[in-house]
C-alpha cells in the first residue's frame, strides 16, 4: 500500500484550512478498480457530435428524450453537457449525429495549503545559473523569491508584459485588491454557481494568488508579478470550493479563446484523461493560445490537461532548486518553476498576502514569462513561445522527468544573455524518450510551423 502524502507545511505556525481534498493516487488503476466512479461527476455526461446537422434546440430535444437536461453547450468541441438524474433512458449511442459520449469528471486546484503571516523573499542555495540576477533584486522586498529566480526583472527594461492578454482559468479574483486588480480587464463566471456570469469574486483565494504571481503591479508595495503590466482576463470556473467539473473548465477555456488570449493559465487538473478536455485544449491551442498547466501535486504521474502535448506542463521547485516533494513528474513535464512558499496576493478578506504551495503556484511563473515573450515578440506563435522558453531554460541539476527542459529564465528568453546550450549540472539519470511534436492532420487553422531550433533562435537574437 502506497503511502499517501499530505503536505501541510506549518513553517509559520498558522494554517488556513485546505480548500479542497487532493486525492493522491500513485496508481490510478488500483484506485479506479476499487471505485469505478472515482473522479466522475455523478450522472453528468459530455456528448460530442459528429457534425452540425442538428442545431442546439434539436440537440436539447434529443437529450430530453433520453431523460436528461442540457446544462450548457460547448461549441469549441461541438458538444453539450447534460445531466441524466436517472441515467440515460434511450440508447443515445445509436443516434447517428453523436460521435461519442464521455463522463464529465472533476477538476481540482493544484494547491496544497496556505501559510499566513509569513515574510516573503527567502533565498535558498541556488545552483550556478548562467543567467545572473540583477544585483538589486535580493534587496528589493517587493520581489518574492520565485520572481527573482526566473530573472523577471531582467526583462523589464524591454517589456513588462504590455499588450499581452493572459487568461486565468481559476477561482476568480479579488477586484478590490490594489496590487493586482488594476491589471484586470474583464472576466466571466462560468462556474455555474450563480444564475449570472458576472460575479468573478474569488471566494477561495487561489485565483487571486495565481494572478499576483503573473501580474501584481510594480508599486514598491506588497509583491510584484513576472509581467506587471500584462492584461488579465478572469475565467472563473470554481465556485466556493476547490473542485469543479471538466465541462466548466472547458467553458472557461472557450471564454479565453473568445477574448483571444495570448496565454492561458490552468493551475488545475484531473487524474483522468478525458477526450472532451483534450479536444477543448486542442481547439484553444489551434486558436493560438500558449497554454500553461500545472503538473499536479500527487507526487506521481502528471495530471491532465498538464500531460497533453499542446500545453507546457509545469513541475514545482523550492528555493534550493530541488523538486518539491509533492510535485508530479514524468516525461510530460516541460519546465519546472517555483512552487514552494510562494508569496503572492490573496483576497483582502484573507489577509491580502500569503504563501501557498503547489504546482498551481509554479505554472503562473511560466505564464508570466510567456506573457513577456508574447509582448516582446508579438509575431511568435504559441509553438515558438514554447520552444523559446524551453531552449533558454536553465538546467538545475534534476532528472529530466523532474525538470523537463529546466527552469525558464526571462533574461535568456528575452535575449539579454547568451542562451546556454549546455547544462552546468548534467541530469543524473538517462534521458527519457522525447515527446513527439504535435501533429494535427484534421485541423489546418492556424498553420503551426515546425518549432525553431537553436540555430534559428540565435539568428533571431543575434547571439
Ligand atoms: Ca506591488
Amino acid at each position: 500500500m502506497k503511502t499517501i502524502r499530505l503536505i501541510v507545511a506549518l513553517v509559520c505556525g498558522i494554517a488556513y484550512p485546505v480548500v479542497a481534498q487532493y486525492p493522491v493516487k500513485f496508481s490510478l488503476e488500483e484506485s479506479i478498480a476499487k471505485d469505478p466512479n472515482l473522479g466522475r461527476v455523478p450522472n453528468q455526461r459530455i456528448i460530442l457530435f459528429k457534425d452540425h446537422s442538428q442545431g442546439p434546440t434539436e440537440r436539447e430535444a434529443l437529450v430530453r428524450k433520453a431523460g436528461g437536461e442540457t446544462l450548457r453547450h460547448l461549441p469549441s468541441i461541438n458538444a453539450l453537457v447534460a445531466y441524466f438524474p436517472d441515467g440515460i433512458r434511450a440508447p443515445l449511442d445509436a443516434e447517428p449525429s453523436i460521435h461519442e459520449i464521455v463522463n464529465d469528471d472533476y477538476a481540482e486546484l493544484h494547491f496544497i495549503g496556505a501559510l499566513a503571516g509569513c515574510a516573503g523573499g527567502e533565498s535558498g542555495s541556488e545552483v550556478t545559473n548562467p543567467c545572473p540576477a540583477n544585483p538589486g533584486d535580493v534587496s528589493d522586498k517587493e520581489q518574492p523569491w520565485g520572481i527573482q529566480r526566473v530573472r523577471a526583472s531582467k526583462a523589464w527594461e524591454k517589456t513588462r508584459g504590455e499588450g499581452a492578454k493572459v487568461c486565468i482559468i481559476d477561482t476568480g479574483i479579488d477586484l478590490t485588491h490594489p496590487d493586482v486588480a488594476p491589471n484586470v480587464r474583464a472576466g466571466k463566471d462560468l462556474s455555474g454557481s450563480t444564475t449570472t456570469t458576472s460575479d468573478i469574486t474569488d471566494y477561495v483565494g487561489h485565483g487571486t494568488h495565481v494572478a499576483g504571481t503573473i501580474a501584481a503591479i510594480d508599486d514598491d508595495s506588497g509583491v510584484v508579478g513576472v509581467a506587471p503590466k500584462a492584461n488579465l482576463y478572469i475565467s472563473k470556473v470554481f465556485g466556493k470550493s476547490g473542485s469543479t467539473s471538466l465541462s466548466a473548465v472547458i467553458a472557461g477555456i472557450e471564454y479565453c479563446t473568445e477574448i483571444e488570449a495570448d496565454v492561458i493559465n490552468m493551475s488545475l487538473g484531473s487524474s483522468r484523461d478525458n477526450t472532451a478536455m483534450h479536444e477543448a485544449v486542442k481547439a484553444a491551442f489551434h486558436a493560438g493560445a500558449a497554454i500553461i498547466v500545472s503538473a499536479g501535486n500527487s507526487g506521481g504521474s502528471v495530471g491532465f490537461p498538464g500531460a497533453y502535448e499542446e500545453v507546457l506542463g509545469i513541475a514545482a521547485s523550492d528555493d534550493s532548486d530541488k523538486i518539491a516533494s509533492f510535485s508530479s513528474h514524468g516525461q510530460e513535464v516541460d519546465l519546472i518553476a517555483p512552487g514552494v512558499k510562494v508569496l503572492s496576493t490573496v483576497p483582502t478578506s484573507k489577509g491580502s498576502y500569503a504563501q501557498y504551495n503547489g504546482t498551481s503556484m509554479a505554472a503562473p511563473h511560466v505564464t508570466g514569462l510567456a506573457a513577456l515573450v508574447r509582448s516582446a515578440f508579438p509575431n511568435f506563435n504559441n509553438t515558438q513561445v514554447y520552444t523559446l522558453l524551453k531552449e533558454t531554460a536553465a538546467k538545475i541539476g534534476l532528472k529530466n522527468e523532474e525538470q523537463g527542459s529546466g527552469l525558464p529564465q526571462a533574461c535568456s528568453a528575452l535575449g539579454f544573455e547568451s542562451a546556454h546550450q549546455s547544462s552546468p549540472h548534467p541530469a543524473r539519470s538517462g534521458k527519457p524518450a522525447p515527446r513527439p511534436n504535435p501533429i494535427y492532420p484534421k485541423l489546418s487553422l492556424p498553420v503551426v510551423p515546425a518549432p525553431m531550433n537553436s540555430l534559428q533562435l540565435r539568428q533571431i537574437f543575434g547571439n
